[in-house]
């Protein structure tokens, strides 16, 4: 009797250690061996705008500095093809994934996959749904905080217009992080200002024209719309040119904020026309190879490796224009 509750009681925690061993290999990381050179898939969502050929460049740039092999694809606006980008990203044995997902949810199968094939999977610029979890199933995100930067564009319009504002709301990219997120810090920051309203949010995602033919029509629909809040600068130049042709005044007229801090966002501040831009800086590169170099070296990653972010007014945008992409 004595003999055989032993043998149940060694089996059950031996059960319970291959459990445990086999949930934490699932829960483990990919390991990464330290080598001189790795082969870095890079999947871009798309390339339609500076935001993203900024960031696209400085990949590429650590890249060829490192002598890595970069696999660079473009998604070109699709979810779907980002994930086959991945997949066969995968199926070239790449050592790690670099990731811009377009999407929070349709790009986590491809996370998964890349996690289940041995493969780390860094984040760079937008977020996945959190289903996927950071230190989990991919080793990190690089990148801004969305709602801060969202709450930073309210708190600056409050103060503009002494909380006042009926606000048009351009939103980005239809689920992903960075439209979700900016809405949600921008509808915080507004939350203690009764008289500042959102009466019309759109996407017009993330693009110069979509934002400007959204912009005509809001417009049409609320002449009496006194500021535009666009997710990036693209929409919001798109904005200004809808005011104009509207025979409205950018910057007295209607007041436009927006976010990025690219080089024609900068410059329509120091023409007067753009009143606000909360950076959101795409030149991650470096960072990314330095998050890998020290990964392969069994350093400890931060879940998050946080951009810090500047706000441009017509305080400082003309001295950064040079520099801006
Ligand atoms: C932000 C990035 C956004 C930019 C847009 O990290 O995902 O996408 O703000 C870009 O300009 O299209």
């Amino acid at each position: 009797m004595k003999r055989d509750y032993l043998m149940i009681t060694a089996s059950l925690s031996l059960a319970a250690v291959a459990y445990m061993f086999g949930t934490a290999a699932a829960d483990e990381l990919p390991k990464l061996k330290e080598k001189k050179n790795y082969k870095v898939g890079f999947s871009q969502t798309e390339s339609n705008n500076p935001w993203r050929l900024a960031e696209t460049q400085s990949v590429k740039d650590e890249a060829a500095k490192r002598g890595d092999q970069l696999v660079y694809t473009d998604a070109a606006g699709s979810a779907a093809k980002q994930v086959a980008d991945v997949n066969s990203m995968i199926a070239q044995g790449v050592d790690v994934i670099l990731l811009a997902p377009r999407e929070e949810k349709p790009l986590v199968p491809a996370v998964m996959a890349a996690k289940k094939a041995g493969i780390l999977v860094i984040l760079l610029d937008r977020r996945v749904d959190p289903v996927a979890k950071p230190g989990v199933d991919y080793l990190t995100f690089i990148g801004s905080d969305f709602v801060d930067e969202g709450k930073r564009a309210a708190d600056w319009l409050a103060k503009k217009t002494n909380g006042k504002a009926t606000i048009i709301e351009l939103q980005g990219t239809t689920g992903s992080s960075p439209a979700n997120d900016r809405h949600t810090g921008f509808v915080e920051g507004i939350k203690d200002h009764p008289d500042m309203k959102i009466v019309a949010s759109q996407t017009g995602d993330f693009a110069r024209d979509k934002g400007r033919q959204v912009a005509e029509t809001l417009l049409q629909a609320h002449p009496d719309a006194t500021a535009i809040y666009a997710h990036n600068d693209e929409m919001a130049l798109g904005a200004i040119a809808a005011l104009e042709a509207a025979g409205k005044k950018p910057g007295s007229d209607v007041i436009v904020i927006s976010i990025d801090g690219e080089k024609d966002g900068l410059q329509a501040i120091a023409d007067g026309k753009l009143a606000c831009s909360v950076e959101c800086n795409p030149r991650l590169g470096k960072k990314a190879f330095e998050v890998i170099d020290k990964y392969a070296k069994g350093e400890k990653i931060p879940t998050w490796v946080k951009s810090d972010d500047r706000l441009f007014d017509d305080s400082n945008a003309k001295e950064n224009v040079a520099t801006a992409y």
